[in-house]
């Protein structure tokens, strides 16, 4: 056994199902591993048998199929008590009634108001803010690095954390001083070595602080949009409790762990890919293919829970059956060579634009933050290099460790020098 991804292939290829490494040891090896192993891909997620989607033309037509759905009560092995509350990523589809949970037009009853809360338009009255929190969580990288006298500051916990988290505790109304507390129960969440006993505690206490804060807004409104939620629009049935909290808690997890990915990964791509920093940092190449092709590449979310099969659904050769779970692997996606090329595991800023990635996904459910991220990323990374312009990693691209997530593509730490 001299090839090295023979063991690790060994491993997670068992009889054609792709066992998903819950320590994420080797990620594009699984990710090359589940565009191997076909369009609609057998996985195994902790024990739990499902297909996965790992093309994007196949992802543009099930995510508009409305025979898929949200709703874990069409699972089979949840109506059987295969699956129960003890596996310890149900946390990601029992996620209370939401817009992230629902379907059809109680869906759109759901969204509609985030929605338009979160349009390029309306983000243009909050850019200035997002401006602020950048430049005071620069001068924070500073003051750390000086303290260090020069030495490498973790550009996720000082930077890349506290900006997404702060943008969304805005928008949403969420205390400054809550943040840590959110911010700490959320990588407790995500991480696969919390114990399952403690991640349902914690979803508990989460949700008992946004019951609380959706109680506090009904009483006395703000302008944030946890209180437009909580409002009737004219003649509209308004949300219940339980459905703001639900869309709050979705909004400011999606909100805050995605964009965190993003911003590291578009900075560890350029400070691994110099020459293309270059032509960034010269004006040649503007900052949004940076985003988009980090988007595509290095994609935040890895793997996204779960819909279900109403009817059995034909897809080329397989077929899904009724009741069966399907996830949708973006990575897998953003480098299907099929949609993006034979050098679609390169990370090529000077690609011909517009970059067709589906990171976003398709359909109803479309994330409906994408301009948010957007906006943040396209302030956060030319003003860190701007700032910075000698930034570079402290670690060699390989000593990057990724944190124990199944579904987040989420670094432990990004340690970095400011001066070169
Ligand atoms: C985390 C736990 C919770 O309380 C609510 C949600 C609903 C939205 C989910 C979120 C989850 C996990 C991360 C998701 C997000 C929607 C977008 C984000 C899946 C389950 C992505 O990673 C794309």
């Amino acid at each position: 056994m001299n090839c090295p991804h023979a063991a690790a292939q060994e491993a997670t290829l068992r009889g054609g199902v792709v066992v998903i490494d819950p320590l994420v040891q080797d990620l594009d090896g699984e990710t090359a591993r589940l565009r191997d192993a076909g369009p609609l891909a057998r996985i195994e997620l902790l024990g739990v048998p499902a297909w996965t989607i790992t093309r994007h033309a196949v992802a543009r037509q099930l995510l508009v199929d409305p025979r898929l759905v949200k709703d874990l009560d069409a699972w089979g092995l949840w109506q059987r008590g295969e699956v129960t509350h003890a596996w310890p990523l149900i946390g990601m589809i029992d996620a209370g009634r939401s817009m992230f949970t629902v379907d059809g037009s109680e869906h759109r009853r759901l969204r509609t108001k985030t929605s338009q809360a979160l349009t390029p338009r309306r983000l243009e009255e909050i850019r200035p803010k997002i401006e602020k929190f950048t430049e005071e969580l620069l001068d924070a990288l500073a003051e750390q690095s000086e303290k260090n006298k020069g030495g490498a500051v973790d550009l996720k916990s000082v930077f890349a954390q506290p900006l997404p988290m702060r943008v969304v505790g805005m928008l949403m109304g969420v205390d400054e001083a809550e943040h840590p507390m959110l911010m700490k129960r959320y990588k407790a969440f995500f991480s696969m070595l919390t114990p399952q006993e403690e991640r349902l505690a914690l979803l508990a206490e989460l949700d008992v602080f946004y019951a609380a804060l959706v109680r506090e807004r009904t009483a006395r409104p703000t302008d944030d949009l946890t209180s437009a939620l909580i409002l009737a629009e004219e003649g509209g049935e308004p949300l219940t409790e339980e459905e703001v909290v639900g869309n709050l808690k979705a909004m400011v997890a999606a909100g805050h762990e995605t964009t965190i990915g993003l911003i590291l990964n578009a900075v560890r791509a350029l400070l691994s890919h110099p020459d293309q920093l270059r032509k960034v940092l010269d004006g040649e190449i503007p900052w949004e293919t940076v985003i988009e092709e980090t988007l595509r590449w290095d994609t935040p979310t890895t793997h996204l829970l779960m819909r279900f099969a109403t009817e059995d659904i034909q897809v080329g050769d397989d077929v899904i059956a009724k009741g069966e779970g399907v996830v949708i692997s973006y990575r897998a996606i953003g480098r299907d060579i099929e949609q993006h090329g034979p050098d679609a595991d390169v990370f090529d800023i000077t690609r011909p634009a517009p970059i067709r990635h589906m990171t976003f996904g398709h359909g109803p459910h479309i994330c409906p933050g994408a301009a948010l991220s957007r906006v943040e990323a396209g302030i956060a990374l030319p003003a860190l290099f701007r700032r910075f312009p000698g930034l570079r990693s402290a670690l060699a691209d390989e000593e990057i460790r990724k944190l124990p997530v199944m579904t987040q593509n989420d670094m432990e730490a990004f340690p970095v020098l400011l001066h070169g």
